[in-house]
């Protein structure tokens, strides 16, 4: 009888024996990626093939970050043939889990914004909508965090190998990329035409990844973008070497600024280079009229990043395509639409216009042009100037990307229903008062593909036990999960599933990092980026506030928890890597000591990215979504935790409001102040943290401890964390939240203390996390904004 396990191992050896070497992992690796590709490209061109046939609609989704994590083992999954390839390697005497480990991880995304991308073009795969991205092929991904003396480090990390990479090169599809220049306006036949004269010329080469969809019925494209040397001549190029060197470097590495805009002008080169590069290859790849394109195709850019798009557009209908700008500014703004995710000052994409006007004199007019039209359109209303400075693209040398990507777009949306409310009373008032039917919400999700049949294979098992298979194709069907909630039987084995994967996380950790976890701890992971709003410094001071209640206070002796931090700062970000030192003191301070150890365990995980994450959300008790109310915009990791039963502790901020609202809030752990509360009082400036300290001896306490240098190891410096809580009013209102966090934590170890019962309240929370699938979120975008139609499925 026939059998795909059979027909696999058989495959397998002879493609091993073909090789004639030893049979070690690393060969194993080799041989079960070439035969996954195989089965890959299979569906690849079939894929391309039905959209050649039928000329849908498509999407582009422009994105300077697309953090994919590790693929084979995902794409094992998408493809069905995961449980196959285990258990006939298992007879072959090979671990699939070891084999996955040899992989490099592509660290193309620094957090939140990247991920999400990522998790967007497997949702299109996988509802079978013909939805491409398209971003950078940076050579270095994002970098790898060490402590040393519990500093973080940074190296370069190279995921690119020299075989077996995971794209493929499309030289046949390259584009020339022009920078700087001279404006020239010449008679054309048809009237004034603006020339650019010398540009200095750099080709764009497209490496194309496949994106597999659930059960490989789609394989749509991620294609990246590589900056190599243009074959044309232009006068800056004798200089060969300094040329040469001058390119390389557009692609070469990810910025690690996350939420903060480096007005850099390689940032801008990148920024273009993604911009022109994939709107050229849409256009010159179309097979319909320039004037059908917002029927054909629609260009979704995450963030303002890719916000150039709208006047490199503009150029190439314009001056490459011969229409006049109001046909070019129509098509423009009925293709392309825009996401915010961040009302953060200084993560709106801001530029220095000479600086715009120097790197790109075309676009630079354009944008201009732009400017001039909208504000004219706005001379027949009576506006005052703070309207006038809310609405301006260009001000005072500086062109704000945000306005542009509204101004030029035909649909914005936020992240969560708050940060969209934000968003439409607040940040974007005016521009929502002029185009009212612009702005729309669309709540973040994530790709349960990943982040439970992959993440966590014995879960997803139980919940099919239990509720059939057909959550998977459907995930908002987890909530038949709810019938489980008071199973007793069910619930004992969601405790075995999860203790198992505290197991795997604690092997994972004693191999690299050394560190030895007590498994019946309660396992509080906060992990995410280092940001002054993330609040990192509130758990750890918590922490510290916890260790001297244990040594001050003989009867207070808490049930055990482990706390894990996991994230990375921006190299320049001073306060984040001071946060960070300081975990890692307080790490030793308290690990180190025989008594509080036995109570408290803070283990900060090294070099945190998507392939630790799928280690540490399965094994969570709690989820630290505690950031400022008002500041983040949605977070994600929200999400991904909640769907694998971990409680939440958090604010009323970002996409937690939605999570409780679904959950309930009394299942979960919320505390703190409300945005409309925070936003009052940076209004008002009336906050003052000395008043907390005044009122409170035992935060009074903990900052004397920090003041005398008491959390110190003579090595680090919390002068500069004591003065932002101080002197600086505290930006993001530790001190303010502080008492109501811990608060919230006591109740935790209240509920923890009835493990039936915290179960239950872990079920319910995976029951109703299907609305978080972020094949929701993309049906809703497809629906509202891109109007895709779903192609017939093959496999
Ligand atoms: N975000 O990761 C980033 N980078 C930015 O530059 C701006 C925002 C994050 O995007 C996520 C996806 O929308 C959000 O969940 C998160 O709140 C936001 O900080």
């Amino acid at each position: 009888m026939f059998s795909y396990k059979e027909e696999f191992k058989k495959s397998f050896v002879t493609r091993m024996e073909r090789k004639g070497m030893e049979k070690t992992a690393e060969l194993a690796y080799e041989t079960l990626w070439e035969m996954t590709q195989e089965w890959i490209q299979k569906r690849w061109n079939r894929t391309n093939q039905l959209y050649r046939d039928n000329n849908e609609k498509k999407l582009y989704y422009f994105s300077i970050e697309f953090l994919i994590g590790r693929v084979l083992g995902q794409n094992l999954i998408n493809l069905n043939f995961y449980d196959t390839v285990k258990e006939g390697l298992d007879e072959l005497g090979l671990q699939l889990s070891e084999i996955e480990e040899l992989e490099t991880e592509p660290g193309l995304g620094n957090g939140g914004l990247g991920r999400l991308a990522a998790c967007f073009v497997d949702s299109l795969a996988s509802l079978g909508l013909p939805g491409h991205g398209y971003g950078l092929r940076y050579k270095g991904g994002l970098f790898t965090q060490h402590f040393v003396n519990g500093y973080q480090t940074e190296q370069p990390t190279q995921w690119i190998q020299q075989e077996h990479n995971v794209d493929i090169r499309r030289e046949e599809l390259a584009v020339d990329i022009s920078y700087y220049g001279e404006i020239q306006v010449v008679m054309g036949l048809d009237g004034l035409k603006v020339n650019v004269e010398n540009p200095e010329w750099v080709k764009a080469i497209p490496y194309d990844m496949p994106v597999v969809g659930a059960n490989g019925g789609t394989v749509n494209t991620l294609r990246l973008w590589q900056a190599e040397v243009s074959d044309r001549p232009f006068p800056g190029r004798e200089d060969y070497a300094v040329y040469e060197h001058e390119t390389a470097k557009i692609t070469d590495r990810l910025y690690p600024d996350d939420s903060l805009e480096a007005g850099k002008i390689l940032r801008l080169k990148q920024q273009y280079f993604l911009c022109s590069a994939s709107l050229q290859t849409i256009l010159n790849n179309r097979s319909f009229s320039i004037e059908a394109l917002p029927e054909n195709a629609a260009i979704q850019i995450n963030d303002t990043h890719p916000a150039l798009a709208i006047p490199e557009l503009m150029r190439l209908l314009i001056d490459d395509h011969a229409l006049s700008w109001d046909q070019a500014w129509d098509i423009t703004t009925r293709t392309i639409s825009y996401t915010n995710h961040t009302i953060l000052e200084e993560a709106m994409g801001k530029w220095d216009s000479r600086l715009i006007q120097s790197l790109l004199p075309r676009i630079y007019l354009i944008i201009e042009e732009i400017d001039r039209r909208f504000k004219k359109s706005l001379q027949q209303q009576e506006l005052d100037e703070e309207a006038l400075h809310k609405l301006s693209i260009i001000e005072n040398g500086t062109i704000k990307m945000a306005v542009l990507a509204v101004v030029g777009s035909y649909k914005v949306n936020g992240v969560a229903k708050l940060h969209t409310e934000i968003l439409k009373k607040r940040e974007m008032k005016e521009l929502n008062e002029q185009f009212p039917n612009k702005f729309h919400n669309k709540t973040n999700g994530i790709t349960h593909r990943r982040w439970l049949l992959k993440a966590n294979h014995e879960l997803s098992g139980l919940i099919t036990e239990a509720i059939g298979p057909r959550w998977i194709k459907e995930p908002e069907r987890l909530s038949e999960l709810h019938y489980f909630a008071q199973n007793h039987s069910f619930l004992q084995d969601f405790q075995a599933i999860k203790s198992l994967k505290k197991e795997h996380l604690i092997h994972h950790l004693q191999r690299n990092q050394n560190v030895v976890v007590d498994p019946d701890s309660i396992f509080d992971i906060h992990i995410k980026r280092f940001h002054g709003y993330k609040r990192q410094l509130m758990n750890i001071l918590h922490i510290q506030m916890l260790y001297d209640r244990i040594k001050r206070d003989p009867t207070y002796r808490p049930y055990p928890r482990t706390f894990f931090f996991g994230g990375k700062a921006a190299p320049s970000y001073h306060f984040a890597k001071q946060v960070i030192k300081m975990i890692n003191t307080v790490a030793s301070k308290v690990n180190s000591d025989p008594l509080a150890r036995k109570h408290l365990h803070v283990v900060f995980v090294e070099n945190y990215n998507v392939t630790q994450a799928e280690y540490l959300i399965p094994a969570a008790d709690v989820s630290e979504q505690i950031s400022t109310a008002s500041k983040e915009a949605s977070g994600t990791g929200n999400m991904k935790l909640m769907m694998n039963g971990a409680l939440t502790i958090g604010t009323f901020d970002g996409a937690n409001v939605e999570i409780f609202e679904e959950v309930g809030q009394e299942n979960a752990f919320v505390f703190g102040m409300r945005a409309e509360q925070v936003m009052q009082y940076e209004k008002e400036k009336s906050y003052n943290p000395k008043e907390i300290i005044d009122s409170d001896s035992e935060i009074a306490q903990l900052m004397e401890e920090l003041i005398k240098g008491e959390w110190t190891d003579g090595k680090n410096n919390v002068d500069f964390i004591v003065g932002q809580l101080m002197e600086d009013s505290d930006p993001y209102f530790v001190l303010k939240d502080f008492r109501s966090y811990s608060k919230a934590h006591e109740q935790i170890l209240k509920a923890y203390a009835h493990p039936e019962k915290w179960a239950e309240m872990c079920v319910k929370n995976i029951a109703a996390s299907g609305i978080f699938s972020s094949d929701r979120t993309i049906q809703q975008y497809s629906n509202d904004v891109w109007h895709l139609t779903k192609i017939p499925s093959i496999y």
